[in-house]
């Protein structure tokens, strides 16, 4: 693929007016019949010929106005079709008929078959491997969908919009017609047919409307969808009670399929849906599972508003449907759930995810300005990073202008296809601030560093905060500006109450946020009446990282004391990360290992304060993981020795604190049948905490067995199966439980799934063996992308010891892996292949393996262009 620049973004020379699309199914060979009317755009060449796209496609007929083109009037190369000598003004029509089939559709992208469903997949660029199309989110049209099929493999036929009437057709075969008034880019497009069950309800809108709702599912797993159905009318009443937005159509579908590359898609109307995040029951569907089925149906849902209603001008625009309605889903899990947990999730996940991508080789800012490969830029730096950068608007602007900024947005905008720029614009517009440096954050990779540090004037009662900014150069980037950092802060004084924030010079401050808007800057707080301990970067107010000389009793009083809870999990957060590095170093050096006092006391007295609630508490007793500490040392990473002094700082914690975790163990077991609720999940946690230091300090597996054959649901099973995996992996009880729980759940493929996952993530070299081994077992299918993601994916993404084996084997079968599945399924091969994202990051050896891994894949001939494009990033 070429290299497409943002700089270079031109409006299409004809304007689409209405598409009319006739689908005659068939595994084999399905007939596509696309009648596109179209009129040359005011001020457009009155010679510019008409350039559609496609991709794979076998074209058996071309019409203008009902005639055949003749064949001096087009062309078709790989990747376009061009007519010319069209109509100066008037509109025309053409129809293009193309031949698919979707049975050997590998990609997943298009239209293809899974479990004999037909359905699409066509964000970003699939709808041109139907038919020949401008296929582009700029252009917005009016569908009709016609679908014929055979009547008895699918009785179902659905598409985007209203229903319009089907028939019988008398020779086994019968239609449906979908008509979609809302004016949508092609990427928006879904047909399904196939036989499937159906649970339905209905929602009543604020304005008195009754939307009809459906969530298709393979027969029998009706029950296993009424959670999804729960989450998706609580997502609809929150949206008009908190953004003031009301669905649109009179009915609203989702299908769940069980191969999808994604985890789901905001088709308008018919959200189709990887099962994985519809499917749930105690039996089967663990808390975290629960939790994931809410905030994706609930983020499909947002997006009717943010993304389809109003959608993105270009590719480049992504973050603005995606960082936004991430956004979205993630204010709403926080007010279905608990805010400040929800938070720490949040954080956590940018951290262990997001902040890696920014250091590395494949850093890209919010709104990339080029791309090769579209599908590579659906990443945590556009989804995650761009929620936070519109959190952080929230935060400057504060509830009220960031809601008038929003509804001004909708108001503005609704039928269009817009900009970032855009978008800026009306909180500008809403607010009077100018919030051209903060657009930086849309412009600029890297994550920040802000060094703080402070002094107190003890005469004077005033305490000067001095910041300082860099933002480090990532890929194309080497000279970076200052940005307009939001910096919640409270100074903590000796009793721990908080000291009144008066500003007496320096940096810009609102309520409890510092404007850092300089490379350096110093804010002076006056009436300070004795040295205060700052706590910086309250709720994560800004996605940086802080450098700050902070005692261990410093952020022991944080812990203790912060009115902010998010605050004093980042607390003890900070303080055990700078335990496990040390130790890391330690271990490196064959050193003993120490744990620091103050961190277990944190710790202990946190997780044994029944004040505060259980999820929190769970949150403080995990700790940052080996990625975790890996990113924090950042350079000439030895994985082994920082398992090592992880596990040592675990031992440590368990044998100080081993009766309060025989307390929670007890007190937080819950009685009665289960309940996926926040509360009760939250309980689930601590107690799972609890009894993971209680097995680490027994250093035996009966308790992990006894807790396995205790569970009555997947939570508690899957935690106690992982405990024995992980910490016993060759005990005889692990074995055992391996295979009672492979036996109970073989029938079903999700489950399997985490039997898959929890084995790839067994620490050590051998590991790379029992992955091996897994990948021929029958229930183990390399064509479906969630199998894959499970054990493959798992392996590389989250096994540090395992994957980075010092011999390099790790790499080498991933590479092997990655070139087997290119040529089936791009997208996958090419998502997976990002855990190699760190490599540089390792020590020496390592990295070299690493390194001739990465040039196997890229010296293979025929790559697609999804994995050359991230093998070459990576190799730059
Ligand atoms: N638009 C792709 C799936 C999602 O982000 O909702
Ligand atoms: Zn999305």
């Amino acid at each position: 693929g070429q290299i497409v620049h943002l700089e270079d973004y031109r409006p299409t020379d004809f304007v689409l007016e209405r598409v009319d699309l006739t689908f005659e199914l068939d595994p084999k060979e399905t007939k596509v019949e696309a009648r596109l009317i179209f009129h040359r755009r005011e001020g457009a060449n009155p010679s510019a010929p008409l350039v559609l796209d496609g991709d794979e496609l076998t074209m058996t007929g071309l019409l203008l106005d009902q005639e055949e083109i003749p064949a001096a009037l087009y062309d078709v190369l790989d990747d376009t079709l061009t007519i010319r000598g069209l109509p100066e003004t008037a509109p025309f029509e053409i129809t293009v008929t193309t031949v698919l089939s979707p049975e050997s559709n590998t990609k997943l992208m298009g239209l293809y078959r899974t479990s004999n469903v037909y359905c699409t997949q066509c964000e970003a660029e699939g709808f041109r491997r139907i038919t020949y199309f401008p296929d582009r989110p700029d252009v917005l049209a009016v569908y009709t969908v016609n679908i014929i099929a055979d009547k008895a493999t699918a009785p179902l036929l659905l598409s985007n919009g209203n229903y319009l009437g089907g028939a019988d057709l008398g020779d086994g075969r019968h239609f449906a017609s979908w008509f979609d008034p809302h004016p949508k880019p092609s990427y928006l497009f879904a047909l399904v047919a196939g036989d499937l069950g159906v649970v339905e309800d209905k929602f009543m809108t604020a304005s008195g409307r009754e939307v009809a709702l459906k969530i298709y599912v393979e027969h029998g797993k009706e029950p296993r969808a009424a959670y999804a159905m729960d989450a998706l009318k609580r997502a609809m009443k929150w949206d008009e009670e908190v953004f003031g937005r009301e669905y649109d159509l009179d009915i609203f579908m989702i299908v769940a399929v069980s191969d999808f590359n994604m985890g789901a898609m905001e088709n308008k109307g018919l959200n189709v849906f990887n099962d994985k995040y519809v499917l749930a029951d105690p039996e089967t569907a663990t808390d975290t599972d629960y939790a994931n089925i809410e905030a994706i149906i609930a983020h499909e849902y947002f997006h009717n508003w943010t993304g389809n209603r109003i959608t993105c001008r270009d590719w480049f625009q992504l973050c603005l449907k995606e960082g936004l309605t991430v956004y979205r889903d993630h204010e709403f899990s926080a007010d279905m759930r608990s805010r400040v947990v929800k938070r720490i999730a949040e954080v956590r996940h940018l951290k262990s995810e997001q902040f890696p991508e920014d250091a590395g080789p494949l850093a890209h800012p919010v709104r990339p300005a080029q791309y090769r490969e579209i599908n590579n830029f659906y990443t945590t730096t556009v989804y995650e990073k761009g929620s936070e950068v519109t959190r952080m608007i929230a935060t400057i602007l504060g509830r009220d202008l960031f809601k008038k900024g929003m509804d001004l947005y909708f108001d503005r905008h609704d039928g269009q296809a817009v900009t970032i720029e855009d978008f800026i614009a009306c909180f500008e517009d809403a607010s009077g601030r100018d919030l051209s440096q903060f657009s930086l954050w849309y412009e600029q990779a890297g994550t920040p560093l802000v060094s703080a540090s402070g002094s107190y004037d003890t005469a004077a009662q005033t305490f000067t905060l001095a910041l300082e900014q860099t933002v480090p150069p990532t890929p194309g980037q080497s000279a970076k500006r200052p940005m307009h950092i939001p910096l919640r802060v409270g100074l903590l004084l000796e009793d721990g109450s908080e000291a009144t924030l008066k500003r007496a010079s320096g940096a810009d401050v609102t309520g409890d946020v510092i404007h850092l808007t300089e490379r350096r800057q110093t804010v002076v707080f006056s009436g300070i009446p004795s040295r205060p301990v700052p706590s910086f970067n309250r709720g994560f107010s800004a996605p940086i990282n802080v450098h700050i000389e902070q005692s261990a009793e410093d952020r022991a009083l944080i812990a203790r004391h912060e009115v902010d809870l998010f605050a004093r999990w980042q607390a003890l957060n900070a303080m055990a990360l700078d335990n496990l590095v040390e130790a890391a170093g330690e271990a490196r050096g064959a050193r003993p290992i120490t744990c620091d006092e103050l961190l277990v006391e944190g710790l202990l007295a946190a997780a044994g304060d029944d004040r505060l609630e259980p999820a929190f508490r769970s949150q403080v007793l995990s700790l940052p993981s080996e990625a975790d500490i890996a990113r924090e040392i950042g350079h000439d990473n030895d994985p082994d020795a920082i398992q090592a002094g992880r596990q040592a700082i675990l031992s440590a914690i368990a044998a100080s604190g081993r009766s309060t975790f025989e307390r929670l163990a007890d007190d937080m077991a819950l009685p009665g049948p289960f309940r996926p609720d926040a509360t009760s999940a939250g309980q689930r946690s601590l107690r799972n905490a609890a009894l993971s230091y209680l097995v680490y300090g027994d250093g035996r597996p009966e308790r992990a067995a006894d807790a396995f054959h205790s569970a009555n649901n997947m939570t508690d099973l899957s935690l106690a199966l992982t405990l024995l995996a992980q910490r016993f992996p060759d005990a005889e009880e692990t074995a055992e439980a391996l295979a009672a729980f492979k036996k109970r759940f073989a029938d079903n493929a999700l489950v399997i799934d985490k039997w898959f996952a929890i084995q790839a993530t067994i620490p050590g070299p051998a590991t790379l063996e029992r992955v091996k081994t897994l990948m021929s077992d029958p229930l183990f299918n390399a064509s479906n992308p969630n199998r894959v993601r499970s054990l493959v994916g798992t392996y590389a993404f989250s096994n540090p010891t395992g994957f980075n084996r010092a011999d390099g084997e790790g790499y080498r079968f991933l590479a092997r892996q990655i070139l087997a599945i290119d040529p089936r399924n791009p997208q996958l091969a090419a998502r997976i292949l990002t855990s190699m994202r760190s490599w540089r990051s390792l020590e020496q050896t390592r990295a070299e393996h690493a390194r001739g891994a990465l040039k196997e894949i890229a010296a293979a001939s025929s790559l697609s262009a999804d994995v050359s494009d991230i093998v070459e990033r990576m190799l730059q």
